[in-house]
């Protein structure tokens, strides 16, 4: 489908590590269009929600805390199997284990410092979007670049 939307972050230390403008482009570049964009400091309640899946797992408290700490850049991506390629240009979660050319793999060495967050499924990624964006908050416009990038 080509305006599945994902929700990708990029997260304190990104934004702090001047990442903000190479993540995007990397986005922009494979051919996916931006629908919303902000940067917001994120309460710690906001965050304990975004990553409920997570609660029980030892780093949450430290997660939340890092992912408190700055602003985020948070963002909307549409366009073709936006979930599964978001993560793929992300890389795994562990940079460690990142293959070079992905976003991780390229900017981030901890796990715990990992610069970027992306929804993992096209129903989290609903949930994730609904989350940290009010509808009015998502533009709906044709990219110049439509016709090129998709036959
Ligand atoms: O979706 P993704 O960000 O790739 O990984 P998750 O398993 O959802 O974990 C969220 C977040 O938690 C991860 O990006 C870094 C952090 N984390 C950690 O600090 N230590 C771990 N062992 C696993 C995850
Ligand atoms: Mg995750």
């Amino acid at each position: 489908m080509s305006n599945e939307q994902t929700f990708i972050a990029i997260k304190p230390d990104g934004v702090q590590r001047g990442l903000i403008g190479p993540i995007i482009t990397r986005f922009e570049q494979r051919g996916y269009k931006l629908v919303a964009i902000k940067l917001i400091t994120a309460p710690v309640e906001h965050l304990e929600k975004h990553y409920a899946d997570l609660s029980d797992k030892p780093f949450f408290k430290g997660l939340v805390s890092y992912m408190a700490s700055g602003p985020i850049a948070a963002m909307v991506w549409e366009g073709r199997d936006a979930v599964k390629t978001g993560r793929v240009l992300l890389g795994a979660t562990n940079p460690l284990a990142s293959a070079p050319g992905t976003i991780r793999g390229d900017f981030a060495i901890d796990v715990g410092r990992n610069v970027c967050h992306g929804s993992d499924s096209v129903e989290n990624a609903k949930k994730e979007i609904a989350l940290w964006f009010k509808p009015e908050e998502l533009q709906t416009w044709t990219s110049a670049q439509q016709a090129w990038v998709y036959e």
